[in-house]
Parts: structure tokens; C-alpha cells; sequence
């Protein structure tokens, strides 16, 4: 299984999300709705007794509910080529301390430790080859979106299948948070 944590997203806030997106950047794959979250920590293919090892370590986390808010959007490039279009979070000391117990509980699981820093967004399209001008003014028209804080009360354990078009992602287990 390919495995991943994050918050999964009330459909609030995914409608709220979705009307930045479709329009404005040609040649952008837009993330569908259902596809929405906010990844905690990429695992990666997992052989089934490391992923009993990983719930185990997940179920046994304790941590508070807090509140979310998106704003802002933003892009990721690599080698000078933008990859992905999201939308940013507001600063969350709560988001940070959830995401390091992960990260802590994981390497208890056996897995190595991530090390790229945590940068949390909601990745809204994915991009190769757009035209940098068109993206630049998306950006710039879209700088002051923010949406209404929703309640963070669980994060998931999600698997991905890889698509052609859209990945699919299913809810494996909700861990809850206190
Ligand atoms: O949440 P976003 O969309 O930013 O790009 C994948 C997606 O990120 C990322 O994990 C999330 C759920 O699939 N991802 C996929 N492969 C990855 C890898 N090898 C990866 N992140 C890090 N390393």
C-alpha cells in the first residue's frame, strides 16, 4: 500500500476551496474536491506488517483539536519550474505540534526519518509547463483568499492509488484527536 497521514477536509471549506480553482492558468491539472488534504506526512508503499506497526503508533498519539485556517496561495518549483499550485495555512503552532507527534510516532514505527521541512498546503493543481506570466498573475489575484477557521477533530491515514487522470485516495483509519 502507499500510505499517507493528513487532514481530511470538511466539504465547507472543499467548496470554498474549489472556486479557486478551474480557471485562469491553461494547462494546469486541477486537483478534483474529493482529492483536497492536507498532507501531514508522505509514507510511501509499505509492506502490510510495517503498516500495522504504523496504525498501532498512530492510535496510540495524543494530541488536542484545533483550529484551521487556509489562506493564501503559492507555488512550489523545482529547478526553477513550478510544480504544484496551493493553498497556504494561516500559522499554527497546534498544526506544527500535531505534525512533529507524527513524525515521532512514525519513527517509533520503524520509518526513517523525513527530512524535508514541513511546509503545510493544500495542493490545488499541479503543473508542467504552464506559462509563468499567467501563474504569476493567478497568484497575484488570489493572494487574499482566506477562509473561515474549521475545527481540526481528527487526521487520517490515507492510501493512494496512483491514476492516470486523478489519484485515488481512500480513508483508511481516522485517529481522533482529544
Ligand atoms: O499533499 P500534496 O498534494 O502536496 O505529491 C504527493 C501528495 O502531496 C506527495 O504526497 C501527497 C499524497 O500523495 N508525494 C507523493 N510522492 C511523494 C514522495 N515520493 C510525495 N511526497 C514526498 N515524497
Amino acid at each position: 500500500m502507499r500510505l499517507f497521514v493528513a487532514l481530511d477536509l470538511p466539504w465547507e471549506l472543499r467548496r470554498k476551496v474549489a472556486v479557486l480553482a478551474g480557471t485562469g492558468i491553461p494547462g494546469a491539472r486541477w486537483v478534483p474536491p474529493d482529492n483536497y488534504h492536507l498532507t501531514l506526512r508522505f509514507i510511501g508503499e509499505t509492506p502490510s506488517y510495517l503498516a500495522e506497526e504504523i496504525d498501532y503508533a498512530l492510535a496510540g498519539l495524543r494530541a488536542r483539536q484545533f483550529p484551521l485556517t487556509l489562506t493564501g496561495v503559492g507555488i512550489f518549483a523545482k529547478g526553477g519550474r513550478s510544480t504544484a499550485l496551493w493553498v497556504g495555512v494561516e500559522r499554527n503552532p497546534q498544526l506544527d505540534h500535531l505534525q512533529n507527534k507524527i513524525e515521532t510516532a512514525l519513527k517509533r514505527a520503524g520509518l526513517d526519518p523525513e527530512r524535508r521541512r514541513f511546509q503545510p498546503h493544500l495542493t490545488l493543481a499541479r503543473l508542467d509547463n504552464v506559462a509563468e506570466a499567467k501563474l504569476a498573475s493567478y497568484v497575484q489575484a488570489h493572494n487574499l483568499f482566506r477562509a473561515d477557521p474549521v475545527p481540526v477533530e481528527h487526521f487520517t491515514l490515507f492510501s493512494s492509488q496512483l491514476g492516470k487522470e486523478a489519484s485515488v485516495y481512500t480513508a483508511e483509519v481516522e485517529y481522533a484527536l482529544a
